[in-house]
């Protein structure tokens, strides 16, 4: 039987177990990266194992995230991870180097490859036909040491494209199409491979776009094939030695196939508060929009900033929008000063931004009380722009830049001809902000310099057989990571101290919950579909370990976020019978017995003290996962 490009990808790098979708499997990692907000506790995890250096291939580590430096903590931070990088063997992005993802693609991704990183939109590597993944920190740490990254194997969507864009649409609607076809959980236990005569016609950024957001759907990773296309780009970067082709069998087994025709695709629009929310343009026309916001990894590449300077030049955005533009790399920035589109955009009256995340984060640029705000980013999560009640549309470049000049939501198509942009054949490569790792010799001198914002991560503690706790709280479907452990600029320079960061834990949903979870010793979460949606953050683990969370209960988790909480020693459950959810009120007093046999048979029993109910749970764990739950997570179990 013939392979996918993914299986292609496992198959070379498979340690353990086989290609039996729903079965773990363990695989060699390649790259891996990491971003400054999940960073820093990364490599105090990968310090705790006590490795002399990185055994990956490549291991970089980029500052994008928490840049604003509003106070010492996130100078400390890059100050710590920059030492710790070169003591360990990891090149060093700096700060206004760019955002990872997009500098990853541009200067490291190698087709064929398999990339890890503590940041859940790592897939946008897809795009040069890498496996990319995202992990939580911990994950990172030991693939960095050398060691397996274990997932689930996969099964397998193919999306087949044919047609070509239209003018004015993007590959940003490609994405938010497949979102409307999936819905924020339907590329759960999937990876995505595109294909059909339509790749043909996407660049490189354009297949990053996609890969990117595939992360919304929650899918495993996205990829493309690697072939011409992708040659033509490494090229253009100067690293056409790394480029091999790569493309699936012909008799190559799907489990599904989804047919998207691009010609026939509108401006599309994700309403507040999910990805998933999508309605057209031409549908929206009369709401009023507040801000603009332009940048972020899913649409920072050089190709989009220069489609949104072609639509503004000599024009200027409505006097009631306030229009932000963040390039997305050093490299992007300066191609655009360098060719004068970045006059066009400051001339139409931008605020360029640094190469960074920015508000894509909720650093900075919060939109005003119940401000509409169009962002070409990936995720609109409530309170994620900073904003409470501000209501953010997810778009493309295209469908912002139209909108900033006029003040409503537009269909750009309305603005007349599409302005044609020429991309250049080589893109400018200085690497001088990347900074190169000490050599093993110098590395021994090497001093890691940490500042009083690094507090010691909580550690989890070896599974006991009965827990007893209360239900200290008790939430919905599609509950992000966003919610369990807000971001932001108030929080995020806090991301080295989780007993600061605790008193924000679930601030969105109910800002009570701390106090509550923190009196009650220990507690349990009860949480519907797919729980832990969106961000790898382990944060979202390691924060309600620390609050004395001992289990959750939930109809369906997402990905990354599953494997955190077993990272953590937090043990993920789900209902057996998806209705038992409606019975289980917050505040209830719960009991969890005969764990140890339970996790072995793959069912326990949770009994709900204050009602008397008795309902099944299912806990089909793999051994490694048994044995780090009764270790009390990776890292002690990793140590022995
Ligand atoms: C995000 O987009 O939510 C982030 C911030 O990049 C996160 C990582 C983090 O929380 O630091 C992600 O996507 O994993
Ligand atoms: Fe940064 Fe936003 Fe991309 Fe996350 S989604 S890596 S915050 S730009």
């Amino acid at each position: 039987m013939g392979l996918t490009i993914a299986q292609k990808i496992i198959k070379a790098h498979l340690l353990e177990g086989d290609l039996t979708p729903g079965s773990e499997i363990a695989l060699r990692i390649d790259q891996t990266l990491t971003q400054d907000a999940t960073g820093t506790m990364a490599y105090l995890e990968f310090e705790s194992i006590g490795i002399p250096r990185v055994r990956t291939e490549l291991s970089v580590a980029y500052i994008d995230h928490n840049t604003l430096q509003s106070g010492f903590e996130n100078a400390d931070d890059h100050r710590y991870i920059q030492s710790v990088a070169k003591k360990y063997g990891i090149r060093f992005s700096r700060p206004g180097n760019g955002i990872c993802h997009q500098v990853h693609l541009e200067r490291f991704g190698k087709p064929g490859k398999t990339l890890i990183g503590s940041d859940s939109h790592t897939p946008t590597g897809g795009g040069i036909g890498m496996l990319a993944m995202g992990a939580g920190g911990m994950d990172v740490a030991v693939a960095m040491g050398g060691g397996a990254y274990y997932i689930t194997m996969p099964k397998m969507i193919k999306v087949n494209l044919t047609g070509a864009l239209r003018p004015w649409v993007s590959a940003k609607d490609v994405s938010l199409e497949i979102l409307r076809i999936l819905s924020v959980k339907g590329g759960v236990g999937y990876i995505i491979e595109w294909g059909g005569e339509g790749i043909k016609t996407l660049s490189v950024p354009q297949r990053a776009t996609i890969t990117n957001m595939g992360t919304e759907l929650g899918a495993t990773t996205s990829i493309f094939p690697s072939d011409e296309v992708t040659k033509a780009f490494l090229e253009s970067q100067g690293r056409g030695e790394d480029y091999t082709p790569l493309a699936s069998d012909p008799d190559a087994v799907y489990d599904r196939i989804i047919d998207i025709n691009l010609s026939e695709l509108k401006p599309l629009l994700a309403c507040p508060h999910s990805p998933d929310n999508i309605k057209s343009a031409e549908e929206l026309s009369d709401v009023k929009v507040d801000q603009v916001c332009i940048g972020s990894c899913t649409n920072s590449s050089l190709a989009d900033m220069l489609k949104v300077a072609a639509i503004l030049k000599g024009k200027t955005i409505d006097p009631s929008v306030s229009l932000s533009v963040s390039p997305g790399s050093k490299q992007v920035l300066t191609m655009l000063a360098d060719c004068g589109a970045l006059s066009d955009i400051i001339a139409a009256g931008a605020r360029v931004l640094e190469c960074a995340c920015g508000p894509c984060i909720g650093m900075g640029f919060s939109p005003n009380s119940a401000g509409v705000s169009l962002r070409t980013f990936n995720r609109n999560f409530e309170g994620r722009s900073g904003t409470k009640d501000g209501q953010v549309y997810l778009v493309s470049p295209e469908v912002a830049a139209a909108s900033a000049l006029t003040g409503y939501i537009t269909d750009p198509r309305t603005l007349g001809e599409c302005p044609e942009i020429v991309m250049p054949d080589k893109f400018k490569i200085n690497d001088s902000a990347v900074i190169l790792p000490a050599t093993e010799e110098e590395a021994k001198d090497v001093e890691v310099l940490r500042g009083p914002n690094i507090k010691p991560f909580p550690e989890g503690a070896p599974m006991t057989d009965v827990i007893t706790a209360p239900l200290t709280l008790k939430v919905g479907d599609n509950i992000t990571t966003d919610h369990i452990m807000p971001a932001g600029a108030k929080i995020l320079p806090y991301r080295s101290n989780i007993p600061y960061l605790s008193k924000f834990c679930f601030g969105v949903c109910d800002e009570t919950f701390p106090e509550r979870a923190k009196e009650a010793g220990q507690s349990i979460i009860v949480g519907g579909s797919n729980y832990g949606q969106g961000s790898s953050r382990e944060h979202a683990a390691l924060v309600p370990l620390y609050l004395g969370v001992k289990a959750v209960v939930a109809k369906s988790f997402a990905r990354i976020h599953a494997a955190n909480l077993i990272n953590a020693g937090i043990i993920p459950l789900t209902f057996k019978n998806a209705d038992d959810y409606d019975k289980l009120n917050q505040g209830d007093e719960l009991e969890l017995s005969g764990l140890f046999k339970g996790i072995e048979d793959g069912t326990v029993t949770l009994t709900d003290k204050t009602t008397g109910e008795k309902f099944q749970l299912v806990c089909e764990f793999s051994l490694r996962q048994r044995q780090m739950l009764m270790a009390g997570g990776l890292l002690k179990y990793t140590k022995g």
